[in-house]
């Protein structure tokens, strides 16, 4: 019963290096993994791939063959993976016992539109895998309001088309703090929680009209009405950032109670597991993210104290957390051997 998990997200977002970097993670547990490219445009694979599209079919050939421009060769090489599912399946039969992560390509309408990845996922698991979906996107999407909603519904409606279990993670965390000031604290974007904080600053500069005011309104309340979307946060380089996120993906995919053997180092981080709220507090304390400070408008856009404590002024549980929280990364961040032991090569 073989494991593992497929790797998505928008151009760009880190999928490849995400790829190279659990690789080596997972090599460095001891567990047994390879790495299948699945994105024929894969210029810069870091890795060293188990099994490739290309020995299949190449984005060129694909190109000129039918005259078809980058996206649409992209599509016709998915479209052709997915007819000929045996090459795969033959190819990965040959990497007994291993752990599988799959990269993939960056064109979006591959998970929002076009069935051909999620047939080919349905074929794998038919096959016995047990996958699990990790959806990558750029955290600089939470710098703006109307980017950070753009980016629920990409992910909602990935989760809601790829129909299997599903971590979103908001990657390349490390850089989010040379991005300026966010809104809110960074467990407010993890949790996805009330967005009507956020419907305020979505209408904000947009005075122009009730509609534009109402279609935001509508959108939030979907996302909300699905309440499907949340968010890991990820720094391939820290080894810290990387075992949370793995913590995650096990449980997803059933790693953990599936591989029961003696030596499963999942079980050995899942007892030593944070919630997901713990999570972004420390990744906001780790990186240094800032957060602006409320304005008055914002006050209007709840009556209650909660918007405080998205801000960051907390009370009672919240501060002891919050004290806890801020030790812990002491610990880690104070250790000498930190900086250069916790980075994967
Ligand atoms: N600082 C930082 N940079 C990262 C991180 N992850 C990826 N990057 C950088 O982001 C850029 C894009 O990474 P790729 O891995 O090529 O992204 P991709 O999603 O595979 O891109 P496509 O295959 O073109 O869709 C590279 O320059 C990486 O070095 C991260 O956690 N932190
Ligand atoms: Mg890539």
């Amino acid at each position: 019963m073989p494991f593992g998990h497929i790797v998505i997200g928008p151009p760009g977002s880190g999928k490849t290096t995400y790829c190279n970097g659990m690789h080596q993670f997972l090599s460095a547990l001891g567990r047994k993994t390879v790495v299948v490219n699945l994105d024929p445009a894969n210029e810069s694979m870091q890795y060293e791939c188990a099994v490739n599209i290309e020995d299949l079919i190449t984005l060129d050939d694909a190109m000129d063959a039918y005259q078809l421009g980058p996206n649409g060769g992209m599509v016709y090489c998915i479209e052709y993976l997915e007819k000929n599912m045996q090459w795969l399946l033959d190819r990965l039969a040959e990497h007994e016992d291993c752990y599988f992560i799959f990269d993939c390509p960056g064109q979006v309408e591959l998970y929002t539109h076009n069935q051909a990845i999620k047939n080919i996922v349905r074929r794998l698991e038919k096959s016995d895998f047990r996958l699990a979906c990790v959806h990558l996107v750029d955290a600089s999407y939470c710098t703006e309001a109307s980017r950070f909603i753009s980016v629920l519904l990409l992910s909602l409606t990935t989760m809601t088309m790829l129909e299997m279990p599903h971590i979103n993670a908001l990657s390349k965390i490390d850089l989010l703090n040379q991005m300026g000031q966010l809104d809110f604290n960074l467990e407010y974007y993890t949790t996805v929680m009330d967005l009507d904080y956020l419907l305020h600053h979505l209408n904000n500069g947009h005075e122009t009209g009730e509609k534009f005011a109402s279609l935001n309104r509508a959108i939030c309340e979907l996302i909300e009405d699905f309440s499907m979307v949340g968010f890991s946060t990820l720094c391939i380089t820290d080894k810290h950032s990387v075992a949370a996120l793995l913590k995650e993906i096990d449980k997803a995919n059933g790693y953990i109670f599936g591989a029961l053997t003696e030596g499963n180092e999942s079980i050995l981080l899942a007892a030593n597991a944070t919630d997901m709220l713990t999570e972004a507090r420390n990744a906001q304390a780790r990186y240094g993210l800032l957060t602006k400070a409320p304005t008055d408008a914002d006050a209007d856009a709840s009556e209650s104290d909660d918007v405080g404590v998205l801000r960051g002024k907390k009370s009672g549980i919240d501060n002891l957390v919050e004290r806890l929280t801020i030790k812990e990364h002491a610990q880690t961040t104070t250790s000498p051997s930190r900086s250069k032991a916790d980075e994967i090569p």
